[in-house]
């Protein structure tokens, strides 16, 4: 592969700003000065970490002897532990990484050749390194740094990522593109593509379907280096065949050892020594004794690797870089996940994902103590459900705990189903569980259910079968930003002949969904319920089955405007209602009294309710936790098959039409235009009366729509 140029053609920080390592500068990083910029002397750490004060680009390090580099991955790291102890985030894969962070950058020429992060949580350190120290403790704030790899944030972030398991697809995309371009264009230089793709992310079906295709995809693919970052630790631990090989794989080798890099070089060798190395190099890497999964894929397997390493790292990162006709490689680098911080490394979960923490002790802060949450609420029932009958399991795709199902596992491990992050699987999985008369909960978040959409449609909807869907995560999710926003099922499911959607308005009425999904044998049935805390709700020790299609009037208008109907009504689908409710409040404060209702289900729709409220109403304004062209737009094409659109002044209010960036869930939603304030200024505006109003309406305000 091609030597790194001595210079980034990216745009580069100013020489000025990172001496040591400016391209041909001194080697001696102690010669320099840490960098200046606008904001660098406002990081906290500044003057702790002196090898990392002199590192503001990777181009800063490429001139660091091995025990520098190493010096600096202590730093990293004790930077890394620092920040997330006032941001929160992911810290376990993030301190996992961090040699071979500083050794890749170290070694290939970044941004030009393209380091692609899968999921992207473990990029702290990365993003460190790569120009953003100066706001790493931004990182999920409000306004700050993205928690995942972003092309909008940083040349360095060559794809953006926090769905699992897309980067050796990409990565190969941008391989097989470099090829093509150099093609055409002398001039352009091509690049080595590095995927860094953890053990659990691994599971996953597409990183498959990428890797059977890598060494058939054509010319540019043998850039494309794999490196498989392997910690034995998914969220929860890693479970499937997949995972046992791979621990069979690191145990029945040594890390690799110098001869084997000799053996690498096998190829630059005279022929006789070439056949020598060769042999060595096949003995070493397995070949003998038949191979590896990955070389039978067409990859070239090094490995397995101490991640933790710096030596042999940067030795074997460079020898792959400089080798040239390998083919695509599959690196496998062993790591321990929450390495260097005794309370991370000690934890069961590898603190995986913390909340702000004491550095000391490691202790995490507790949030003020809340209502349970509405996960806890679905899992208490299911188990509830679960002891009663032994049709129900259940099934998370690498979830157990985010799902609330790491209870149901302990109490029923025969009926639980931990998939690995094969979310695809997981819904075909309880399609043929269905099938033979079982009842299987599939617990997934909105956002990873996206991964398999067909399997809804065309294992479970089409033929009916009475797969349940615990659909967590619903709606705007907080610091895990856009990526993890449960915006689109309602539109994804909705369009589904014969689905059954519901969406609680709180813990109670989760709790009763639950029990309704239970019992309901008819067809698919959906649940989607938000992230967080309900409402603090004394909840019955059972929940009772609902009446499927029938939604609720929570707050009936009191008094009627005008000689006919008037009034506005507000047609809530989920836990919106709350926020309807309160817009009641403040529509009452200006002489006008609201009815409020509360959908229930998003399919099949209360067509009664709704022709009821649009008749009686002169405004009609629904609400949900999700996109343009979900429960809104049901509602408006009955309203307009029926004819009631042409009487009623119809307001659908959804999430604008664009991504929300993370922040708080209140202040998302306040973004979003959802919340009570936005409610009552819809419901005005629709009467015609200025928003600033403060004296009662008068009658004719209200009146039907003309
Ligand atoms: C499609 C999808 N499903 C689920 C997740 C949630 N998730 C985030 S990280 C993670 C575990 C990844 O494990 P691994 O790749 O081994 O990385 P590690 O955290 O151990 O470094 C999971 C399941 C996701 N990001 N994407």
């Amino acid at each position: 592969m091609d030597q790194p140029k001595a210079a980034p053609k990216h745009d580069a920080p100013p020489s000025a700003a990172s001496p040591a390592g400016t391209p041909g500068g001194s080697a001696d990083a102690s010669a320099g000065t840490p960098p200046k910029a606008d904001t660098w002397g406002a990081i906290p750490t500044l003057g702790r970490f002196p090898q990392l004060d002199r590192v503001r680009y990777p181009h800063d390090m490429r001139n660091l002897s091995v025990e520098q580099l190493k010096a600096l991955a202590d730093e990293l790291r004790a930077e890394t532990i620092d920040t997330v102890s006032t941001t929160s985030g992911h810290l376990g894969a993030s301190l996992g990484v961090v040699e071979l962070t500083v050794a890749l950058h170290a070694v290939f020429d970044t941004p030009d050749d393209r380091v692609i992060w899968d999921v992207g949580h473990q990029t702290y350190p990365h993003k460190i390194l790569t120009g953003r120290r100066d706001r790493i403790r931004t990182l999920r704030q409000p306004g700050g740094l993205s928690g995942f790899t972003r092309r909008s944030e940083s040349e360095y972030d060559p794809f953006g990522a926090a769905h699992s398991s897309t980067s050796i697809s990409a990565g190969l995309g941008m391989a097989v593109a470099h090829h093509l371009r150099a093609e055409h264009d002398p001039s352009y230089r091509e690049r080595n593509v590095i995927a860094v793709i953890g053990d659990g992310s691994i599971s996953a079906g597409m990183a498959y379907e990428a890797m059977n295709n890598a060494s058939h995809c054509g010319p540019g693919a043998e850039r494309l280096i794999v490196i498989l970052n392997d910690n034995e630790m998914s969220i929860a631990p890693p479970v499937g065949a997949m995972s046992s090989y791979l621990s069979r794989l690191m145990s029945s080798r040594k890390f690799l050892s110098l001869r084997d890099l000799a053996a690498k070089m096998a190829k630059r060798l005279p022929d006789r020594l070439e056949r020598t190395a060769k042999k060595a190099d096949e003995y070493a890497r397995g070949i003998i004794t038949g191979g590896t999964l990955f070389e039978e894929l067409g990859f070239y397997y090094v490995g397995p690797v101490d991640g933790h390493d710096m030596t042999q790292l940067v030795q074997i990162l460079r020898n792959l870089r400089d080798a040239d006709d390998l083919g695509p490689v599959l690196l496998h680098v062993i790591t321990e996940k929450g390495r260097g911080y005794t309370p991370a490394e000690s934890a069961g979960d590898k603190y995986h994902a913390v909340a702000k923490f004491n550095v000391v002790t490691g202790e995490q802060k507790k949030g003020p103590a809340g209502p349970p949450s509405y996960t806890s609420v679905f899992s208490r029932e299911l188990l509830r459900q679960a002891e009663a009958d032994d049709r129900i399991v259940a099934i998370t795709a690498a979830m157990p705990s985010g799902t609330g199902l790491d209870k149901f596992a302990k109490a029923f491990p025969d009926r639980f189903f931990d998939v690995g992050i094969a979310e695809q699987h997981a819904v075909t999985f309880a399609a043929g569980l269905a099938t033979e008369g079982m009842r299987p909960f599939c617990a997934i978040y909105s956002t990873f259910l996206q991964r398999a959409y067909d399997q809804v449609m065309h294992d479970v909807v089409l033929q009916n079968l009475p797969v349940r869907f615990a659909i967590d995560r619903a709606g705007l999710v907080g610091a895990d930003g856009a990526t993890h926003a449960g915006a689109f099922d309602l539109n994804y499911l909705g369009c589904l002949p014969g689905i059954t959607i519901m969406a609680p308005s709180d813990e109670l009425e989760l709790l009763n969904m639950t029990t309704t999904a239970a019992a309901f044998d008819e067809g698919p049935i959906a649940l989607r319920y938000p992230r967080g805390g309900g409402f603090g709700l004394d909840l019955p020790a059972a929940g009772s089955v609902m009446e499927i299609g029938r939604g609720r009037i929570v707050r009936e208008m009191t008094r009627q405007s005008g000689p006919e109907r008037g009034g506005i009504a507000i047609l809530s689908l989920g836990p919106r209602l709350a926020e309807a409710l309160k817009a009641a409040d403040m529509l009452a404060a200006q002489g006008l009294s609201p009815t409020v209702a509360d959908a229930r289900f998003a399919k099949p729709l209360d067509t009664a309710l709704i022709e009821q409220l649009a008749r009686n109403h002169a405004v009609l304004i629904t609400i949900e936790e999700g996109a343009p062209g979900g429960f809104g737009a049901f509602v408006m094409m009955h309203l307009a098959k029926t004819g009631l659109l042409d009487r009623v002044r119809f307001r659908p209010m959804a999430l604008p039409d664009r991504f929300i960036d993370h922040n708080t869930q209140t202040a998302q939603y306040h973004e979003a235009g959802l919340d009570a304030q936005a409610i009552t200024n819809t419901a005005l505006e629709a009467l015609g009366v200025g928003i600033s109003m403060t004296q009662p309406l008068l009658k004719t305000a209200i009146g039907p729509k003309s």
